[in-house]
């Protein structure tokens, strides 16, 4: 059996759970992460038949039966992980049609994974539908994204359009756009659902006056997705109160589809 602190979904857990905090998206316990493994991968460094707890979730998940998951700790802080792994993190593995979790390895001072499971586990399962390599789903709190849930209307069109004219890289990065849920209370199944609805369309779910949601392949490519809207984000806030002389428009938009072989989400260009 290898070490499961040299595994790198752990080491890349921890390197990016580090870099989220030195960005302060992550303060306190703010933010959470779940990387869905691979099949295969847990037995490498851990013996499935040796389950530590047996966790309820709450919520069923019938599609993520049997599947593996490492996940951020409830109450952990972010700018923690690197020197207590084992206690900020654990690896559960869905059981009983995703009402349980099997405890395989963390959570090593009795604790549990992070409150937003719900969201984390049903917006895993909505991605999974839209995209089969789907692996991470990611939660923090970046402070410009925040800041424009106060000040721009939510709706999803708007919201994405204004992104994309903060910065030429944004419909490159993400061409589905952003879609944005109205203040809801966290921690609950209610959001859970409304994000993973939210999540069929776009890899980006802002919570209003909350934060935001990431999904993607890998952890950096989900950091990246996050990072770069949140430059947008930043970009406007230091002009939104300024008188607007130039802006990227819908044509050059368009040029970009053409040149990087994207496609705009339909409908949010004109
Ligand atoms: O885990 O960010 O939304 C702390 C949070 C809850
Ligand atoms: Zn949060």
């Amino acid at each position: 059996m290898k070490d499961i602190l040299n595994a790198p979904f752990v080491t890349e857990m921890i390197r990016t759970t580090a870099s989220m905090y030195g960005q302060g998206w992550d303060e306190r316990n703010g933010g959470n992460i779940s990387l869905m493994l691979d099949r295969g991968q847990a037995e490498e460094y851990v013996d499935p038949g040796q389950v530590l707890r047996t966790i309820p979730t709450g919520f069923s998940a019938p599609e993520l039966e049997g599947r593996d998951f490492l996940v951020t700790g409830t109450g952990k802080y972010f700018k923690n992980v690197r020197y207590e792994p084992e206690a900020d993190l654990g690896l559960v593995r869905l059981t009983e049609g995703g009402t349980q979790a099997q405890l395989l390895w963390g959570y090593s001072d009795g604790g549990s994974f992070t409150s937003e499971f719900p969201t984390h586990m049903m917006s895993h399962a909505a991605r999974l539908r839209t995209d089969p390599e789907n692996r991470v789903v990611m939660h923090c709190h970046p402070v410009n994204l925040l800041a424009m849930t106060y000040v721009h209307p939510l709706d999803d069109r708007a919201f994405t359009r204004t992104l994309w004219q903060m910065s030429t890289e944004c419909l490159v990065v993400f061409p589905d756009g952003v879609n944005v849920l109205p203040w809801m209370l966290c921690g609950t199944t209610q959001i859970g659902e409304a994000t993973a609805e939210k999540m069929t369309t776009a890899r980006l779910v802002v919570w209003a006056q909350h934060g935001i949601y990431g999904a993607g392949r890998n952890l950096d490519e989900t950091f990246g997705l996050i990072e770069t809207a949140e430059k947008a984000a930043e970009v406007y806030l230091k002009i939104a109160h300024l008188p607007r002389l130039h802006t990227i428009t819908d044509e050059q938009l368009h040029l970009l589809e053409q040149r990087y072989s994207v496609r705009a989400r339909p409908g949010f260009l004109d």
